[in-house]
């Protein structure tokens, strides 16, 4: 058996994969070039056996061929991403132990100082020579992909899927969404996570359907785009439902008119990756005519509940678990819970990841005796659909979409030499769902936030990086002497309530 995703591509061969800036590229370019790249890497070997391949190529073609160049070949991919400072990525290729990255021109001068770092070897993608030679046959066990996700303990994971996990992902979204050849969706999520990944960019292609990119967010352009009347279906996370409607609100009537009467034609807008609150459902409803279509999901098991395609979608709520998805809601015990009552969400099926890389204990630690994951999301099932209270963990942000643990910026910032100590909160925001805030203790004169902020941004993803700051002689903190992060949270000020 080979790879689903990339075998059924042949029977879409002319018509248009990807669409990024003016150029539209088709399947058969999508074969033809990962097949060069999958040849390539494989040199003399006929498999590269799990080898681990990281990439850093801007969204669009080029990635696409990346992606499936490295899973044709038998490697794992690990894409990057291009707002990590090298500390974050060096982290990603010791941890992978990568023995490539591949890159495009545009950011090989700010990859050129890992070369040859524990034996990597930086590559542009330009500089890809001809080879020849058969491919391997990859089974659905084999390990696809990883990405890294943040947890309450420490450093980010990461996450692999295998082929079976990908497709189950994938097909399971294609036949709930009702995905379909004609579709064109729009991509301004970062490939790095599976929002982009697996439910845009993976079920367009499964679906022999039009992926098109935008190099970055950027609420003019995406009006743009939809105007043009091509685009279909839509899918983003709350904050930038949240951008969309406050740049709409500032445009002439005209062109808001010109906008909702083509948002009106859409076959499907998602979100997902945090809570969408209400009032941005209700506004984005008045402006395009749809109610947003909210799932639930994780890196861990990509999507697994959703408000149907078809039927009543109810705000606030994410709805039932996806086709071939067991959900069960569980205490402290790992029991399930009476009806009506709150619990964790545990989730088992074919779309649940195979493991943590080369972290046998977190990986256990996941899991329930009996197989469930842990998800730490608390939730309750009310009236038959899914509603999220939060998660059990107040050390996990989640700020614009991406999930961020208080505990690793802690440990940053304490690093710096003007930081005692310090404690990191999520703070309620209607625009980024929670921003981040810190609470420092000085070691002698106070630091101001902007320098923090710059020397934070040297070794944090920017959206890791706090954007509160406020001073304080000591931490609040319990008998036990742990810190009580919601009495922390409100010693500051209020920043934009949800
Ligand atoms: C940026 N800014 C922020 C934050 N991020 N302020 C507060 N909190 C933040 N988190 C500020 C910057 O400092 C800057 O301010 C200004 O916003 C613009 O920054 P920029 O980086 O350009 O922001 P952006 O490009 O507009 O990004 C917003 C975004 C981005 C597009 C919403 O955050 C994003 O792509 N989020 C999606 C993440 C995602 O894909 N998550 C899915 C994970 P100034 O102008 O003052 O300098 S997968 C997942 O969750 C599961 C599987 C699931 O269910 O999907
Ligand atoms: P990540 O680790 O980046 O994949 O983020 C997964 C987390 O995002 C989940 O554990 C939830 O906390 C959160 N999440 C995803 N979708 C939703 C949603 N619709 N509502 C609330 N939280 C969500």
């Amino acid at each position: 058996m080979s790879i689903p995703l990339v075998d059924r591509a042949a029977a879409f061969a002319s018509r248009t994969a990807i669409r990024e800036d003016d150029q539209k590229y088709s399947y058969s370019q999508l074969l033809e070039r990962s097949e060069a790249i999958a040849r390539h890497l494989l040199g003399s070997r006929t498999d590269l056996q799990e080898a681990r391949i990281a990439f850093l190529v801007p969204a669009g073609f080029d990635y696409a061929c990346v992606q499936w160049g490295i899973w044709r070949a038998g490697g794992i991919a690990v894409p990057l991403c291009e707002k990590h400072p090298l500390p974050s990525m060096e982290y990603v290729l010791d941890d992978t132990d990568a023995e490539l990255l591949l890159c495009t021109e545009a950011f090989a001068g700010k990859l050129a100082p890992l070369q040859g770092r524990n034996g990597l070897d930086v590559l542009r993608l330009e500089n890809l020579g001809e080879a020849s030679g058969p491919l391997p046959e990859i089974g659905p066990d084999r390990r696809a992909m990883i990405l890294y996700t943040s947890g309450t303990t420490g450093p980010p994971k990461g996450v692999v899927t295998t082929h079976a996990n990908i497709t189950t992902q994938i097909t399971t979204l294609v036949s709930s969404w009702e995905w379909e050849q004609e579709d064109e969706v729009l991509n301004v999520l970062p490939l790095h996570h599976v929002h982009g990944i697996v439910n845009m960019l993976c079920c367009a292609l499964w679906s022999g359907a039009c992926c098109r990119f935008l190099p970055r967010f950027e609420p003019d352009a995406v009006f743009e785009i939809f105007t043009e009347g091509e685009v279909n279906v839509f899918m983003a996370v709350p904050t930038i439902y949240y951008k969309l409607i406050a740049h709409y609100d500032s445009l002439p009537t005209s062109r808001q008119k010109q906008i909702s009467e083509q948002l009106r034609g859409f076959r499907l807008m998602v979100s997902g990756s945090a809570a969408l609150p209400v009032s941005v459902l209700e506004q984005w409803r008045d402006i395009s005519s749809h109610t947003l279509l909210e799932r639930y999901g994780m890196t861990e098991m990509g999507m697994a509940i959703s408000n149907p395609y078809r039927g009543e979608r109810r705000p606030g709520h994410i709805g039932q678990a996806l086709p071939g998805v067991r959900i069960r809601l569980a205490d402290e015990n790992d029991l399930p819970v009476p009806p009506g009552e709150q619990g964790e969400i545990q989730v088992k099926g074919d779309n649940v990841f195979s493991e943590y890389w080369g972290k046998p204990e977190a990986t256990q630690k996941a899991f329930t005796s009996d197989g469930w994951f842990r998800t730490g999301d608390m939730a309750l099932l009310d009236q038959g659909s899914y509603r999220i209270l939060g998660r059990n963990s107040v050390d996990i942000i989640k700020s614009g979409g991406y999930k961020i643990s208080a505990l690793e910026i802690e440990e940053v910032l304490r690093t710096h030499p003007a930081v005692k100590d310090c404690g990191v909160v999520g703070l309620p925001n209607v625009e980024w769902g929670e921003i981040i805030g810190a609470a420092i203790i000085p070691d002698g004169a106070a630091t101001s936030s902007e320098t923090l902020v710059e020397w934070l941004g040297e070794r944090l993803p920017s959206y890791k990086v706090p954007r509160v700051y406020i001073t304080v002689e000591d931490l609040p903190r319990n008998v036990l002497g742990k810190v009580t992060k919601n009495e922390l949270k409100s010693l500051f000020p209020i920043t934009g309530a949800a």
